[in-house]
Formats: C-alpha cells, structure tokens, sequence
C-alpha cells in the first residue's frame, strides 16, 4: 500500500498531506464563497474546471468552497497555502493571493484527471478525497525559458504553456525574444525590428524562410493571463551578443556599420555584436523601455552570454570606448556594456538577469543563471549575487531524454528525467550564506532542433514535473516521484500534452532510466 501522498499523486509533492476518510463532491449546486482578496483564485477555479465537468461554481455568501486570505498563515510564505477538504466544506487559506492560486492547482489535481481537460465530461458529480494539506515552496523562483527566436511560436501556445507551468507551480515564464536568428517583439521607434530582424532566408541550410513576431496587445495579454495563474512573464533581450537580427535591421547598432548583414541562418554563435557607442546604448534603453511597459515583472533578463569580442577589437568607437571609460581593454567592454543597461533598469525600479559564464563576468546589480557550469553559480553567490541555477547539464530541454534510437533529432547530450530529478538545486558543498543567495531553478529550452509546439511539448515534459518538483519540494523521493507521475500522466494526457511517455512500472527501451 503506496503512503497517502502517492496515491493521491500530487505533483509537485506537497509540504504535508494527511489523508481523511470521506469525499467533498462536487455538483451542479456547489457555489464558492470567496472573500475580498480571493475573486481572482475563485475566478481561476471556475476557468479551469469549467470546460470539463460544466459546473458554474457561482458565487454565494453560504457557499461551500470557501476561499479566504488568512493572515494567520503567513509563515507559509507569498505563495504557501492551506487546504482543508471535509465532507461538507472545502477550505483554501493562505497569506497571499499566489499561495491562494497554487492552492486551486492542488484541488484541481485531486479530482479524477479529466476534470482537467478541455472536452465535457457527461458526469454531474465530481469526488474530492478529504484531506488535510499544508503545503509551501522550497526556493521562491521556479521558471522554464522558452526560446521563441530561433523558432517562432504562436502566442495561443505560450498560453497553453502558461497553463501547464501553473499547474506545477511554476511561477516564471522567461521569453527568449531576441537572438541572432530572430526579433520577435515590436518596438514602436524601431520597426525594422520585426520587420527585418523578424525574418530568417532560412535554417541550416533547409531553404525554408521562417519569421514571426508578436504584438504588443498578444503579449499583454499573455502576461496578464499568466498573472491570474500565478505566473510571472520574464522578458528576455539579448545583448551585447545575439544580436545579429537586430544588426540586419539596423546595422548603424553594429560595429561596422558599413557592412550589410542578413539576419543569421545558421545556429551557434555568432561574430557580429553590438558596438558600445552612444546611439546603439540608447537604442537598447529606448528597447528596455518598451520592455518595462509591455513587462510589469521586477525583473528582465539582458543575456549577457557568448559575445565574442574580436569585432571590438578592430572598431575606432570600440576602442575610443576603451580609452575614454578607463577601461584595460577591449574584453573589459562586456561587463562595462551590461552595467550601462543594467543601470537603465535599476533607475526605473527593475531588477537585471544576465547569463553569466564565470561568476564574475556581470556587475554588482545583476541576479544571474549560472549555464555553464554550477560552480559559476556558486562564484556569484559568493561575490554577493543573487543566483538562479541554470546549469546545462541539469537544465537544458533541448538535451535529448535518452540515447534510444527513436528520440527525434536534437542538441548533441543527454539529460534523462532523473538526471532533472536528482539535480542539486542548491549543492550541498555551498556554506549556507552562498546557498541562501539561491533564488530558484529555471529549466531552459532551447529551440534551434524543435521548430513546432509538438516537438517542444515532447521536450518539456516529463522532464518539466521533475524540475517543479525540486523548486517546490524539500524533500528529495525519486521513487515517489516516479510513481506519482504514473497517475500524473492521465493528467497531462487529459490537456493533450504531447510528452514523451514515462512509465515508472513498464519495461523501458535500452538506454532509458529505471525507476
Ligand atoms: C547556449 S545558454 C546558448 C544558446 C543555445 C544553447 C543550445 C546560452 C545562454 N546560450 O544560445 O541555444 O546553448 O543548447
């Protein structure tokens, strides 16, 4: 007999759950009674249950849903939560407004898996087991980056993905929205932007043409949408590097800008990066300031990653840089050029990210995401930067999840389901003032080998549940986990997730991990 936790399969595992004997049900005369601060987690519960059971859950003063916010249950943080499921009542409590929208995940994940789906179910009651939960993050950023540059994707399903990270309790949304390959968001005082920098000839050589770009109004309303789940839509803009679809457009932004250059139909990295003089700086602030309109989130990730520096060497402006900030040398212009916008956010009240490949290659000012390697992470902490781990081998999406032979074409490497799993978020070899600089893990897919929802959909998951889980949970249970997941399945199955199969019980294919 599997503990409690496993039968009801929660995913991310829950703080504590104490099984009650009994069920809530759930039919067409239930009514929610939610008080000031928890319309918007009432509005969230009915949303999502509505398109399966057909249930209206209308508000009512003597509703049997109650959802409240509670001071008394602030030890549980901005996003811990409190659920009470008894025969006759259901009751959601927490401090914040997070912890409420988390909490509607839970109960939505304890009635049968197709009550979360988007197809009527012909059933009018719906069971609930009763039970006691009392449940709170372990780190308070969890995020998955999504790289729609190097291949666009229709904003319907960025919405689509919102809903799953919600339903883990992911709580970050990064937008990779510029690359050397691909601009896909409007600035109003540059249009050639998307309109150039939005277009590719084609991908590695397929002779394909490929381009796309987003409207400000589709991404409002992507991050308010993401909002009403508890998400946070983090943008992206990479500079000083991977920024060759913006020198196409513009090629006064680069070094040489006599040389006309194509927006990049090739993958890895590329030579051409911004040049540091006046005009290109005050092009990235007017693009940062559109970003902070369209972007309410404290923070905005400015990349910062695989900038060569030889077209510095050899630019008059690049090197007059040089001599007039005091800098040694032309190599010194990354971490100068990524304080001036760093600087930029920071006097508008907002937070810089960057990528970092040291751990101390990014100003003062800057949270980073260690990618290269963890240890740069602990570097960082150490220096004083807060961190968020992103280290590739750990948490890179585009890796494929095995060595079987029929795994689709991919990024040379290999990150199964349990190396995500085991990954130590926070390494325990860290003394305890660098750890606590850990704000969180974030999961990266990059989009060069999966160009459609489909195939991104078979990288995130299952991998994605077990990276939520390690934000979420403290306690480390692979087993359960895998079990868990077995049931999980007919959740993802019931919102048509095209993930790659994970069985804990069946035998796998050669080269696939155990349970
Ligand atoms: C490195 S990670 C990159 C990306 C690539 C990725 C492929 C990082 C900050 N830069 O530009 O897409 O590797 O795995």
């Amino acid at each position: 007999m599997p503990p409690p936790h496993q039968q009801l399969a929660l995913l991310p595992r829950p703080t504590r759950v104490s099984r009650r004997s009994g069920h809530f049900v759930l039919d067409p005369h239930t009514r929610v009674h939610a008080d000031s601060g928890a319309q918007e987690a009432a509005d969230l519960l009915r949303a999502l249950l509505r398109p399966a059971t057909g249930l209206s859950l209308g508000p009512s003063p003597d509703g049997r849903i109650v959802l409240a916010l509670d001071p008394a249950l602030s030890g549980l943080g901005e996003e811990g939560y409190g659920l009470t499921v008894g025969p006759d009542a259901l009751l959601l409590r927490a401090a914040r407004p997070a912890g409420l929208l988390h909490g509607v995940q839970t109960i939505r994940q304890l009635l049968p898996p197709a009550a979360l789906g988007s197809a009527p179910v012909r059933r009018t009651r719906w069971e609930l087991p009763c039970v006691q939960i009392t449940d709170t993050p372990r780190l308070a950023r969890r995020g998955f980056m999504i790289d729609v540059a190097r291949h666009f994707q229709p904003v319907e399903w960025l919405h689509h993905l919102t809903d799953l990270l919600a339903l883990h309790k992911l709580n970050v949304l990064q937008l990779h929205l510029t690359d050397d390959q691909g601009w896909r968001l409007p600035v109003a005082d540059y249009p050639l932007l998307t309109e150039i920098g939005g277009h590719r000839a084609e991908s590695a050589g397929d002779g394909v043409p490929h381009g796309g770009s987003y409207t400000t109004e589709e991404l409002r309303a992507l991050v308010a949408y993401a909002a009403a789940r508890g998400v946070t839509v983090v943008p992206e803009i990479e500079m000083p590097g991977h920024a060759r679809a913006a020198l196409a457009a513009y090629p006064e932004l680069g070094n040489h800008p006599s040389v006309r250059h194509e927006v990049w139909t090739r993958w890895g990295v590329c030579e051409n990066v911004f040049g540091v003089h006046d005009a290109t700086l005050d092009f990235c602030r007017t693009v940062l300031d559109e970003v902070m309109d369209a972007f309410p989130s404290r923070y905005v990730h400015l990349g910062g990653d695989e900038c060569p520096k030889a077209e510095w060497y050899t630019s008059p402006s690049a090197l007059e840089r040089v001599r007039e900030a005091g800098l040694p040398g032309p190599e010194a212009l990354h971490t100068w050029f990524m304080g001036q916008v760093g600087d930029h956010l920071v006097e508008h009240g907002r937070h810089p990210l960057g990528w970092t490949e040291s751990g101390e290659d990014l100003p003062e000012s800057f949270t980073v995401l260690p990618w290269r390697d963890a240890d740069h992470g602990h570097v960082a902490a150490r220096r004083g930067h807060d961190v968020i781990m992103a280290p590739y081998r750990t948490s890179y999406f585009d890796y494929p999840q095995s060595d079987h032979p029929a795994e689709p074409p991919g990024q040379p490497g290999l990150l199964t389901l349990r190396d995500v799993y085991e990954a130590e978020a926070v390494p325990t070899s860290w003394e305890a003032p660098a750890a606590r600089h850990v704000l969180g893990v974030q999961a990266q897919l990059w989009s060069e080998y999966a160009p459609t929802p489909a195939h991104l959909e078979y990288l995130a998951f299952p991998r994605l549940t077990a990276l939520a889980e390690r934000g979420w949970s403290a306690r480390r249970d692979w087993d359960g986990f895998a079990l868990r997941l077995d049931h999980h399945q007919e959740r993802l199955d019931a919102l048509g997730v095209r993930g790659r199969r994970w069985t804990a019980t069946a035998t796998p294919p050669p080269g696939e991990e155990t349970a």
